[in-house]
């Protein structure tokens, strides 16, 4: 273990052990995620290319023997506590939804998970759009699995069926509309490797992906500006997708293929289902790319498809930021092959692939532009492709 998640470990034990008066049965944790292209597709029916993150939420757990459930954390004020019974739609709410939601869909799902107490501690940042939630959901979906004997972990397709609770968890309980991509990364990555989802059937590949080896460097910038799934904007566009694949007569804009876009777009009624379906299938096309440019080591061509799918989530999909474009701009003005923002949008992080030895100077630059343009200041910090949830203590 590292020496930042042992730290992590022993600080969310001290708090379990200061608020229930004894020792949790384990720890377990779960990553947060970058996706390195491949956005708003899940929905879609799509394919996407996250990795897991070195930063993660820890959950010190212990089943308990009633039927209540208490729920705090390190980071925020306030203990949830409630009946297995009462989690419902909205309830409880905030951060807490992620937690109970869990358990109430492992439990939905026919798995025999019962009560647990919880103390979680997260290093993911909260609202950066860096799947704190899956995050959360996933280090208590572990704990669930290894208390329980659910032996989800063992497996892929173990790990595939807690990613689904956890991603039910979030729609029903949470009740934030999204698509699956950050329970698959934080449960089903493997460490070096970035993620190759299908969410058409639900199948993986695992792809390489090791910077260091050609002097390369992944920099995510966190962009402070809010960012959240469960305001209106992310389900809009879902329900414009849909609606678009409705109008095409297909289950999915999955279905349509690059060669017959054209032939779609001039079927659809308007500008706007327009622009998001060709988002849509242009990102579809651009994983597959991507992945092509990984096989052969073209990182120069990765680069150019990270900089057109930030074009597209900004011209056509309508979700980035000012914060977001003049990260992205600024990145790639101080030496980045490209740069695009990750995640649903609205605010949130983006990434930049530099030449390695260059994230200082290229910080430098996102700073100097944000100040410029009265923005409070980033965070950015280098990420590796690290090991999904799991058992750490
Ligand atoms: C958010 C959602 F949670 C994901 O399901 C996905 O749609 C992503 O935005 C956009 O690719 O992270």
């Amino acid at each position: 273990m590292s020496a930042p998640a042992e730290t992590s470990v022993q600080k969310v034990r001290e708090a379990f052990v200061e608020r229930f008066g004894g020792e949790p049965d384990g720890v377990w944790a779960s990553p947060g995620r970058v996706n390195l292209i491949g956005e708003h597709t899940d929905y879609n029916g799509g394919l996407c290319l996250p990795i897991a993150l070195p930063q993660r939420t820890f959950a010190a757990v212990r089943a308990r023997d009633d039927d209540r459930l208490v729920l705090a954390s390190c980071d925020v004020d306030g203990v949830a506590e409630l009946d297995i019974d009462e989690v419902a739609p909205g309830r409880p709410q905030g951060w807490a939804s992620y937690l109970a939601g869990v358990v109430w869909a492992l439990r939905e799902a026919g798995h025999p998970v019962r009560s647990v107490d919880v103390v979680v501690h997260s290093t993911v940042p909260i609202g950066a759009g860096l799947s704190s939630s899956a995050a959360l959901e996933g280090s208590l979906g572990t704990a669930a699995s290894d208390l329980f004997g659910l032996d989800l972990l063992a497996s892929d397709e173990g790990r595939a069926q807690l990613a689904k609770a956890c991603q039910r968890a979030e729609n029903h309980i949470a009740q934030a509309p999204t698509g699956g991509l950050d329970q698959a990364a934080s449960l089903r990555t493997t460490e070096g490797h970035a993620l190759l989802l299908d969410c058409r059937d639900g199948s993986i590949g695992q792809v390489p992906f090791d910077l260091t080896a050609h002097d390369l460097e992944l920099l995510v910038c966190d962009t402070r500006a809010e960012h959240a799934l469960v305001d209106g904007q992310y389900a809009e566009r879902r329900a414009s997708c849909e609606q678009a694949a409705e109008l095409l007569g297909v289950e999915t804009l999955r279905e349509i293929e690059p060669s017959g876009l054209e032939a779609a777009l001039l079927a659809l009624p308007n500008d706007l289902l327009r622009k998001r379906t060709r988002h849509v299938v242009t990102e579809i096309q651009r994983v597959r790319d991507t992945i092509a440019a990984l096989e052969r080591d073209d990182y120069a061509e990765v680069g150019r498809l990270f900089h057109e799918s930030h074009e597209s989530l900004r011209l056509d999909f309508e979700v980035t930021c000012p914060e977001l474009d003049v990260a992205v701009v600024a990145a790639r003005a101080a030496g980045a092959l490209g740069a695009r923002m990750t995640g649903g949008g609205f605010g949130g992080s983006c990434i930049a692939l530099i030449p390695a030895g260059t994230a200082d100077q290229v910080t430098a630059a996102i700073e100097a532009a944000y100040s410029e343009q009265g923005f409070a200041a980033p965070s950015c910090f280098a990420a590796v492709a690290a090991a999904p949830g799991g058992r750490v203590s």
